[in-house]
């Protein structure tokens, strides 16, 4: 077994955002011992709101750009470890406007990588399995951590030059750094932007929802908390300098999904409208989670997509006041885009 890093004060970038709020929360309900420092933006991907309520003694929110080379040097040190979730997130958005992922993505990782050497400390980079391009619908293989990098959209060139800065930084300057890449996470506090809120709360507004193209392309589905679980297994027993993959076996196409949102919303399987395709769209993206599962003992707990979007759908069901705000302009950026 590898030997366990016990971290006690963290910066996580990117936590007010989808899946590092997840993970903030996480954290607070399994490891109280651990202080967490958010250092977020706040671009329009990113709420307070979705780390409101907890412990003011566990939680401390930065507002502050990971460009930002002055503040990186001011906050990091006293700090055992920094979990890196900011990002520029959407493909669509990096079609219509590269710029800010480039910025983010790229320059931002670099820029916490020379943090994290200078301070000498851990450094968890959260990436994306889209690095590795996508799959054939029909064949039988899943993505391996070894597998060569060939992204896409400008999205996932991004987070792959960012997971080759880590790789370099690890090997030249020595940085103690792992990269984990995970599937399509789905679950609580998700932009409307993204697929299945936006086809929920359309839903909701009593929009019809938009399927891309065919809707035969296939993403590989994870509850968010099992991500969270991960991320925290490797921080703490992960070995430097790894690449591990993050997956739940959630294989399902676009239009499956969307006929289980619709059943469980009560709508008939035909209630939605075919749009533009985004450009260049991966076929399908799936995880061999295999390395994870042997070498630290990682298992999902939500095996059940069925159940984990019921539960999903409640939330966004039962949380107007937080989606509502961006609801608008989102639609209205969607239906510029022909989308
Ligand atoms: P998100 O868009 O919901 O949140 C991104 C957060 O980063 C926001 O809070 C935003 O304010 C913050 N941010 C953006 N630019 C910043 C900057 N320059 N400085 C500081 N903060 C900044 O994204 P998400 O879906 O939660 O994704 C989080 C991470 O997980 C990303 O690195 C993404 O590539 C990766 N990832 C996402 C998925 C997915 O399904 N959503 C899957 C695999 C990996
Ligand atoms: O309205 C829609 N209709 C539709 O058919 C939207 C918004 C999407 N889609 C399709 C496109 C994709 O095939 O649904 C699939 C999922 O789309 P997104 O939610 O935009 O996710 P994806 O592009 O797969 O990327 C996500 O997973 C990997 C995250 O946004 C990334 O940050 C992560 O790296």
């Amino acid at each position: 077994m590898p030997d366990i890093f016990e971290p006690t004060n963290i910066i996580v970038t990117g936590g007010c955002g989808f899946i590092g709020s997840n993970f903030v929360r996480w954290v607070v309900k399994n490891h109280p011992e651990c202080h967490i420092t958010v250092l977020d933006k706040l671009t329009y991907a990113g709420n307070p709101a979705n780390i409101a309520g907890l412990p003011e003694s566990q939680v401390e929110l930065v507002v502050g750009d990971i460009c930002d080379a002055e503040l990186l040097d001011q906050l990091v040190p006293g700090h055992d470890a920094i979990v890196h979730y900011a990002a520029e997130s959407h493909n669509d958005n990096s079609i219509a406007d590269p710029e800010p992922f480039v910025q983010t993505n790229v320059v931002g990782t670099y820029r916490l990588l020379q943090a994290a050497r200078k301070h000498d400390v851990r450094y968890h980079h959260i990436s994306t399995d889209e690095v590795y391009g996508d799959l054939a619908l029909d064949e039988p293989r899943r993505f391996e951590p070894d597998d060569p990098y060939r992204p896409s959209s400008p999205y996932s060139s991004t987070k792959a030059s960012s997971d080759l800065l880590v790789r370099a930084w690890e090997r030249t300057y020595g940085i103690r750094a792992t990269i984990s890449n995970c599937s399509n996470n789905y679950g609580p506090y998700q932009h409307v932007e993204k697929f299945i809120p936006r086809q929920v709360t359309n839903i909701l507004c009593g929009i019809r929802p938009k399927l891309y193209g065919t809707g035969e392309n296939v993403r590989d589905w994870i509850h968010t908390e099992d991500h969270s679980r991960a991320v925290w297994d490797i921080l703490t027993k992960g070995k430097i300098g790894e690449t591990y993959l993050i997956g739940a076996n959630g294989e399902k196409s676009n239009i499956e999904v969307l006929r289980e949102i619709l059943s469980l919303m009560g709508q008939t399987e035909d209630a939605f409208d075919w749009v533009r395709d985004r450009p260049g769209h991966d076929r399908r993206y799936a995880i061999d989670p295999t390395k994870l599962e042997r070498e630290l003992g990682w298992k999902p707990v939500h095996t059940d997509f069925a159940e984990g979007l019921a539960q999903t759908i409640e939330w966004y069901r039962t949380h107007e006041s937080w989606w509502r705000p961006a609801k608008e302009a989102t639609e209205r950026k969607y239906s510029e885009q022909g989308q």
